[in-house]
């Protein structure tokens, strides 16, 4: 085979070279769950979604206008766009080496030689086809560029050969990437799910209509009855709107043509389709954001809701309804069927398996994108209009009816109940208002005591460690009094008798110290809600106070950081002025000022919560489930810092992004 740039690159030069890509690529094969969110099923389609999005991104650029899916064998996928071709060019900072073999041997190599900002899906799926290669047993790509074909293999992320010109393309162009998932990393059988990757395609197909994609798969692979055909060509002019109309053919409608637009704003391009449902039927909300899927929402959703729920008001508004002002985003989108794809110049996506977006000018972009089509829409029908609004307060005064029977029921319930001695209740008893901060020891329950508005925050004080709840029976969890005073306070009882309605507050927030014991104590808390009261996690009721650990003065500033790194960060950016800055560490709340503590991590107007999240139940969120069940098992182990760790990742994944 011809070696392209003459380096000389003997079998010898390539094992030196090797070393190299074995080290740049180690990380991949020693942590996969780091990069592709686990080893498991899912984690396995990660691999064909990141390759799919390379291609996809060069459809969205303009550059392809088809994509083949072929499934060969169980094992067996390739994906052909008819793109440009990846670049394979000599790269300037790695001589003798082409950019193909860079963008599949370097971590993040991806944008990196495009000289614009190449805009990649993002999140997991930008972390390049590198990722995809080193995970993989073999992989094998083609391409042909400028007439002429190219071709290298790798095993394992480890080049078998030098890029290698292999003919003539005369009339075509476009990348090639064939690749075997790794049993080493993946299990014995590496099986892709035809199902799986044909609704992958699908819904690509759905979200850009400039692309058109044919499907293949090996018959053999397929049941007789398998719903998926063993060759489709899937390409849908209609976008969004097609979907929503194939997904609820078999439903009642409450409108006879879904809300559908598409709209440019700074660039950028957002586009929805939405429709209400008869009452009784199941809704859902599918968002995506440069074609990716964000199964847990993010900013773009939360900017839909706003859009929707403020111009149905506003119409209400003017047309003088004054029950209008109090539907929510909630009220509104009981049973819709949503579909909404953005795609973002740079987007930011959070979360162990990055699917939330959270790029903040989103909200912003989206809502406004949406809010004028829908006003215009709604104004468009009058009779439609008034038909949504009346259906949405219907919704609202149920609402609030239901809200207060339980209120009566509670407060009853609270009067034949006795709380817990060292409760410090709050005197007001409407959830949308109420706070209890579960903080470790009298001491800093004495300070959060003082510090707290006693109109809506109450304070329990736990005494020293609470049970491990991982390992302990039931009957042992029963027994704790800690525990029975948690469950006594929040009005509930834990495990299979919980009813989130009986809840005495509307948030739960966990309040420990700032260092490693208030991390363990932190965790301890979160595994009993987990185990004990999952449907209050899901509910997004349970939150993690961030208490600072350093004070920072100089002149008249003063500010607050959360731990050493903030603390650099601050050193370094926070105050204007040289010269010297005071700096004092908390040794526990219960040492900080009640005036501090308030302002810096009670006071609602001033403090940053985490709301602590757990996957969605729909059958992607099942294997992260999973997870969660297995990490809280080997998180309640013995290693403290273990534990530490897992706190500080998954508060950043937690991030409280507040809803309308
Ligand atoms: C089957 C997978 O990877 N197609 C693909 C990838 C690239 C390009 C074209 C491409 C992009 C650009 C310029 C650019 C990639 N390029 C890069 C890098 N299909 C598949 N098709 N020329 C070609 O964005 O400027 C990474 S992927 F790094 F060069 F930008």
């Amino acid at each position: 085979m011809a070696d392209l740039f003459g380096s000389g690159a003997s079998a010898d030069g390539y094992d030196a070279s090797n070393i190299e890509v074995l080290e740049g690529l180690e990380p991949v094969r020693h942590r996969p769950g780091m990069y592709i969110g686990g080893t498991d099923e899912r984690a396995l389609h990660h691999l064909a979604a990141e390759i799919l999005d390379n291609s996809m991104d060069e459809a969205v650029a303009g550059h392809a206008g088809r994509i083949d899916i072929h499934l060969e064998a169980r094992d067996r996928l390739t994906i052909r766009d008819n793109g440009r071709g990846m670049p394979v060019g000599e790269h300037p900072k790695f001589p003798g080496k082409s950019a193909v073999e860079v963008i599949l041997t370097t971590l993040h190599a991806g944008g990196k030689f495009s000289g614009k900002a190449y805009a990649t899906s993002g999140g997991l799926h930008g972390v390049g086809a590198s990722v995809v290669n080193a995970l993989s047993s073999d992989l094998h790509v083609e391409i042909a560029r400028e007439k002429k074909l190219y071709q290298q293999r790798f095993s394992r992320g480890v080049p078998a050969g030098p890029l290698a010109e292999t003919g003539a393309a005369p009339n075509r162009r476009g990348t090639a990437v064939s690749f075997t998932p790794d049993p080493e990393i993946f299990g014995e059988r590496p099986y892709f799910r035809p199902a799986t990757l044909y609704r992958m395609a699908r819904s690509k197909a759905y979200l850009f209509a400039g692309v058109e994609i044919r499907w293949r798969c090996d018959p053999a692979l397929l049941a007789n009855d398998d719903p998926v055909p063993a060759e489709a060509t899937l390409h849908y002019p209609g976008g969004l709107a097609d979907f929503l109309t194939d997904a609820t053919n078999d439903t009642a409608l409450l409108i006879s043509t879904p809300f559908a637009a598409q709209v440019e704003l700074d660039g950028q391009k957002f586009e929805w389709a939405i429709t209400w449902l008869g009452a009784g039927e199941d809704g859902f909300f599918h968002s995506y954001c440069n074609t990716v899927p964000t199964p847990s929402g993010g900013t773009h959703e939360t900017g839909f809701r706003q859009a929707i729920t403020r111009a149905l008001r506003s119409f209400g508004d003017l047309a003088g309804n004054r029950k209008a002002a109090d539907i929510t985003a909630d009220d509104v989108f009981a049973g819709t069927a949503v579909m909404l794809s953005v795609f973002l110049r740079d987007p930011q996506f959070q979360g162990q398996t990055k699917d939330r977006l959270v790029s903040a000018d989103a909200t912003k972009l989206t809502e406004q994108a949406a809010r004028d089509r829908f006003e215009q829409w709604l104004a468009a029908d009058a009779a439609r209009a008034q038909f949504l609004l009346d259906a949405a307060i219907e919704r609202a005064e149920d609402r609030k009816r239901r809200k207060k029977e339980r209120e009566v029921a509670r407060k009853s319930a609270t009067r034949r109940l006795r709380l817990p001695g060292k409760l410090a209740d709050c005197t007001a008893n409407d959830t949308d208002v109420t706070e209890l901060f579960l903080v470790e020891g009298d001491s800093a329950g004495g300070s959060a005591k003082q510090a707290r508005n006693r109109k809506t925050q109450a304070v329990l004080p736990l005494r020293g460690k609470i049970l491990n709840v991982a390992s302990a029976s039931t009957e042992k969890l029963g027994a704790n009094q800690e525990l029975s005073d948690l469950a006594l306070a929040l009005g509930v009882r834990p495990g299979k008798d919980f009813r989130i309605d009986d809840l005495r507050y509307g948030r739960i927030i966990i309040m420990t110290d700032a260092d490693v014991d208030g991390a363990h104590i932190a965790a301890l808390l979160m595994t009993y809600f987990y185990r004990e009261m999952p449907a209050l996690i899901e509910a997004g009721r349970l939150f993690l106070a961030q208490p600072p650990l350093y004070r920072m003065t100089q002149g008249g500033t003063t500010l607050y950081a959360l731990d050493d790194a903030q603390r650099e960060e601050l050193t370094e950016t926070g105050f204007d002025r040289r010269g010297k800055i005071e700096i004092s560490r908390f040794k526990g709340l219960g040492e900080m000022p009640p005036g501090q503590l308030k302002e810096t991590t009670m006071n609602p107007a001033s403090r940053r919560l985490l709301r602590v999240d757990l996957p969605r139940r729909d059958s992607a969120g099942a294997d992260a489930r999973r997870g969660v069940d297995q990490l809280v098992s080997t998180l309640m182990g013995k290693k403290a810092e273990l534990r530490f760790g897992y706190i500080r990742d998954h508060a950043e994944e937690v991030l409280a992004d507040l809803d309308v």
